[in-house]
């Protein structure tokens, strides 16, 4: 190691740190720690490794220093975020732009030598009095040709122990892989925080992108979207990763579905945040792999997918017994469970929708709180906030899959897009192929914003993928690799738009279990099971066959009449959502390529010729079998 690093080093950490990180043997490594030393002064520096005991040594840390308290049940502990800090903020999350580089004027941005000064300035002495931890995880399963190896700085002991619990441990392959590797490098200072250990400095909230030393900078900020490094700051880097070397990094789900006789059939999927992707990736009876972030490489001429992480950051409002059976049991039984921002009292979390009487006071996210209680503008603060979370491991899961860790992934046989939409798509559908899945499901995404990012609730976004918030190239590029990634496959898997969010006169149509039905049909339909009917965006299941699932999976009858209104074709609404995103790809996307507007112009042709023989609403009944 180079004598300037290990003075650094030494000066701050045991012979037991020093040890670990010697054994890594990274001139890289040593450089990015002893420059966040330096920059952020902490008094003692921790290393650890995949051990037990480290990763026990964190979680009782994270304890000891106030992050994390623990509940009556054992094994869970709460973390508060502070009242600022309650969701990923993408007005201060800002690529550093290096010069000559234009990643579009969609993505938020810095010039990368202001940003740097910036928030290198915030980082200045962070770490007074505190300890830096310095963590190695993996994303994706180790050893696979999906690994990316990951170093984590930061002085929160529970941003370390999330991580502990979503991601696999990556000690022992980094040694492995000797430190020359590629691997992405995240620096994490809380700031300064209050007495209830949460970050003050809201106005100096900074989560910095550095694409060109694959290198995220957060500070100020505990919220685990803006600071646990391999969450959605490492898909960003990820995405560019992927852009050069021809493979998919996604905010999917990855699952397996039941189909007859035995058969198991992989699905990913994309929903953006809290608009059921969690709760679809853990439908009952079915299995999971993960519920957040998945990549997707062309191998032997088949799509395989895994998940990237190995455990589920979630929301928990409405998780509760009847609608989520198996997470809700998790949360209510012994073992290691971390809720945020949830609403405790005597000990004991409680949150909305959670199917049972909440108390009247307690501790949430504005400190002490009870019934009525109002925020600076005079709103009433509810007992647990919107975006209030649990971590929990995926092996405590019944549900998990038998294949969620293969190092070469699954095949993945269906894609599934969804989001927020009240007025215009049907409940499930499949596209006519690949293009026309990619360009009319997924990249014409549009989903109603929710909690889960700071800002309005309610309006009418585009959101393609799933994704836009984390699209770290130019957006013509990432719709590309996603046309051009079917290229290589002997057959791609079938594309779904589902959406379960459809209302008439306000009222939701869909109850939140007939995703099981959804899921079924998509797995009958992969394999050419069942007959479906051609509508202008794409094809539809049949009553017969849905009645039948219903009762099958959900013992429901499901009338003709309900078909009938979740299935009608809404002309008018569809045309004026193609309107919409036609304008995103024509007047804010530079370089759209010409198949977007093909299938869009398609599309809207199909849509106009019915309108013009049916009318403006038309039933699946008076639309022919494909
Ligand atoms: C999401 O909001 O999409 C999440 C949680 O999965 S996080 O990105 O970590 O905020
Ligand atoms: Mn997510």
């Amino acid at each position: 190691m180079n004598p300037k690093y290990e003075n650094v080093l030494k000066s701050k950490m045991d012979a037991d740190s020093f040890a670990k990180l010697a054994a890594l043997d990274s001139e890289k490594l040593a450089a990015f720690i002893a420059d966040a030393v330096e920059l952020c002064d902490p008094d003692a520096i921790r290393v650890c490794d995949d051990s037990a005991e480290d990763i026990a040594a964190i979680r009782q840390l994270a304890i000891d220093n106030g992050e994390e308290r623990p509940l009556k049940t054992d094994g869970h502990t709460v973390h508060f975020d502070g009242p600022e800090d309650q969701g990923r903020d993408p007005h201060v999350t800002r690529y550093l732009l290096p010069e000559g580089v234009d990643l579009g004027k969609r993505l938020n941005s810095i010039g990368r030598d202001e940003g740097l000064a910036e928030v290198r300035g915030f980082f200045k002495g962070a770490m007074k009095g505190r300890t830096m931890l310095v963590r190695f995880f993996c994303l994706g399963p180790v050893n696979s040709p999906f690994s990316i190896s990951c170093a984590q700085l930061t002085d929160s002991a529970y941003v370390a122990h999330s991580e502990d619990m979503l991601y696999r441990p990556g000690y022992e392959q980094f040694k492995r892989l000797g430190g020359s590797g590629d691997f992405f490098r995240f620096l994490h200072a809380t700031g300064r925080v209050d007495e209830r250990m949460t970050s003050v400095d809201v106005d100096k909230k900074r989560i910095y992108i550095d694409i060109v030393e694959d290198m995220v900078l957060s500070v100020n900020t505990q919220y685990a979207g803006n600071t646990v490094g391999l969450k959605k700051l490492a898909l960003r880097l990820a995405i560019r990763r992927a852009d050069r070397e021809g493979w998919l990094a996604e905010h999917m789900f990855v699952m397996g579905v039941k189909g007859p006789k035995g058969r198991k059939t992989y699905f990913t999927g994309a929903f953006p945040s809290a608009c059921g992707k969690t709760s679809t990736a853990m439908i009952p009876g079915e299995t999971i792999i993960g519920d957040d972030l998945a990549y997707l490489r062309v191998m032997d001429g088949q799509a395989r997918g895994v998940n990237v992480e190995s455990g589920i950051f979630g929301i928990i409002q409405d998780v509760n017994a009847d609608d989520d059976p198996v997470i809700y049991d998790v949360l209510n039984k012994p073992g290691e469970v971390i809720f945020g921002n949830v609403l405790v009292h005597e000990d004991n979390p409680y949150w909305l929708g959670m199917g049972r009487h909440l108390p009247t006071e307690g501790e949430n996210f504005t400190g002490r709180w009870h019934t009525g209680k109002l925020d600076e503008k005079n709103e009433e603060i509810p007992p647990s906030h919107k975006n209030a979370r649990y971590t929990v491991r995926l092996n405590d899961l019944t549900n998990l899959d038998e294949n969620w860790d293969d190092p070469q992934g699954v095949a993945i046989g269906g894609i599934m897009y969804g989001g927020r939409d009240s007025d215009t798509s049907v409940p499930v559908q499949q596209s006519f192929g690949w293009e026309h899945g990619i360009v009319t499901m997924g990249a014409s995404l549009e989903s109603e914003t929710t909690a889960a990012t700071i800002g309005a609730e309610g309006v009418r976004k585009f959101d393609l993928m799933s994704i836009m918030q984390f699209v770290a190239i130019p957006l013509n590029k990432y719709i590309q690799n996603n046309l051009d990634f079917a290229k290589d496959l002997k057959a791609p898997p079938a594309i779904f738009g589902t959406n379960y969010f459809l209302k008439k006169d306000g009222k939701y149509l869909n109850g939140k279990l007939d995703k099981s039905v959804w899921a079924k049909w998509m797995e009958l339909r992969v394999h050419g099971d069942v007959e479906a009917i051609e509508a202008p965006t794409g094809l539809l299941p049949e009553h017969e066959d849905l009645k039948k699932l219903f009762q099958q999976v959900l013992k429901k009858d499901y009338s003709e009449a309900d078909y009938v209104e979740q299935f009608t074709i809404r002309i008018p609404e569809n045309l004026d959502k193609l309107d919409r995103v036609e304008r995103i790809y024509r007047d804010d996307v530079e370089d759209t390529p010409q198949a977007v507007f093909d299938a869009i112009a398609a599309q809207r042709d199909r849509l106009q010729k019915l309108q013009q023989a049916k009318g403006d609403y038309v039933s699946p009944l008076d639309l022919q079998q494909s």
